[in-house]
């Protein structure tokens, strides 16, 4: 039986904000107190991550002092081996950040977000991070009339572009990962799925220093397969980070433990993301439910390495059953990846083919054996 218990090899990072979250929501008090960041360092630990992300102001969750509050970090690090391998800023919590960050209609909040994100990519930098997330949980409005999208853009890109000023100018490893999401806090957010911030990111200065962080549940709140736009910002060569949670759907942002949601999505996820070219850390960014106390947090967090190391194992087995690679070729999954025109075709020869399309019409693809197939190693009466 295969073992599921995770080492740093398997490089699962957490943000402190998750297992640090206190459960308060709109329509409750915080039901845990406040989580030591050392504490959260120790335990990730223990439980065989890798590493630890953070926002900036995730690290004064008991410490306001924010020299004594990274020194306690930093020696909590080097006391475990814990990594930092993605570093973020906090542009939502405070109310300054009401109408936004980077794209608020006040100017002056504008320049305030900007000098709070510099501050915190010296220190990231210094902590060896390689990505740096930019999510705009609150860029955007509720009302139309509110915001000029196309103004707003333009700010986005003017802040981007800065940023990766800065980082080429201080001649940081970092590179920028934005984190698409439709809608809460605000009623809109710029930027809303993977497809947007990929077309964004084509208008920037310097478009090779800025991917994506795709986030699951993000994608399913839209209403849109998780996989294929993993897929699309693989193919783009944009997949710089990700983070793996739970989501039933269209509705709130659950941030449910990874393969706690969809778990068939889940399992084709990890599927793509351990065959499909992706050597970034596993990253959970995941709340644990308003219902847990202190120790199912814990429980919690080691609920999303197992579930993603039994979700690999059933991959695994997928690929490797004959029964399913005689079926991927009946369905032919593999042809889609030869070219339409054989090399040195030209389109003259195009118009040579001896084609009937009636017989090819009436041809079918089999995919409900593929699909049932896939369903058994997930149910586990296969492999
Ligand atoms: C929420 O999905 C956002 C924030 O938690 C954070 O800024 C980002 C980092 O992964 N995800
Ligand atoms: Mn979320
Ligand atoms: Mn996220």
């Amino acid at each position: 039986m295969a073992e599921f218990t995770p080492t740093p090899d398997d490089r699962f990072t957490f943000g402190l904000w998750t297992v640090g979250w206190q459960a308060r929501d709109p329509f409750g008090d915080a039901t845990r107190a406040p989580l030591d960041p050392v504490e959260s360092v120790h335990r990730l630990a223990e439980l065989g991550a890798y590493g630890v992300t953070f926002h900036d102001d995730d690290l004064l969750a008991v410490e306001p002092d924010k020299d004594t509050a990274v020194a306690a970090f930093r020696k909590a690090l080097d006391e475990t081996g814990m990594q930092v391998p993605m570093a973020t800023t906090n542009l939502f919590t405070h109310p300054i950040f009401k109408d936004g960050a980077f794209t608020s209609n006040d100017r002056d909040v504008r320049r305030y977000a900007l000098r709070k994100v510099l501050r915190n990519l010296d220190l990231a930098a210094s902590l060896g991070a390689r990505t740096y997330v930019c999510w705009g949980g609150r860029e955007g409005a509720e009302s139309d009339a509110a915001k000029d999208v196309r103004a707003a853009l333009g700010r986005y890109k003017e802040a981007l572009d800065l940023l990766c000023s800065y980082v080429l100018d201080r001649g940081y490893d970092l590179r920028f990962a934005l984190e698409p999401k439709p809608n809460e806090p605000r009623g809109d957010i710029l930027l809303p799925t993977i497809g947007h911030a990929l077309a964004f990111i084509g208008e920037l200065e310097h478009p090779e220093m800025v991917g994506l962080n795709p986030e699951v549940g993000h994608e399913q709140m839209a209403g849109l397969n998780f996989v294929h736009g993993i897929a699309q910002a693989l193919w783009h060569g944009k997949l710089f980070h990700i983070d793996l949670n739970g989501q039933h759907g269209p509705k709130y942002d659950q941030d449910l433990i990874f393969g706690h949601g969809d778990v068939k999505s889940a399992f084709f996820l990890v599927d793509l993301l351990e065959h499909g070219g992706y050597d970034g850390p596993r990253h959970f960014d995941y709340k644990p439910l308003r219902t847990e106390d202190a120790a199912d947090v814990w429980a919690s967090a080691a609920a999303n390495m197992r579930t993603y190391l039994i979700l690999r194992e059933k991959a695994k087995q997928f690929r490797a059953d004959p029964e399913v690679q005689d079926a991927l070729r009946a369905s032919r999954v593999d042809e889609l990846a030869q070219p339409t025109l054989a090399p040195g075709e030209s389109l003259a020869d195009l118009w040579n083919d001896e084609f009937d399309p009636e017989a090819a019409a009436a041809r079918g693809y089999h995919f409900t054996r593929l699909n049932q197939l896939a369903l058994e190693h997930l149910l586990g009466v296969r492999g």
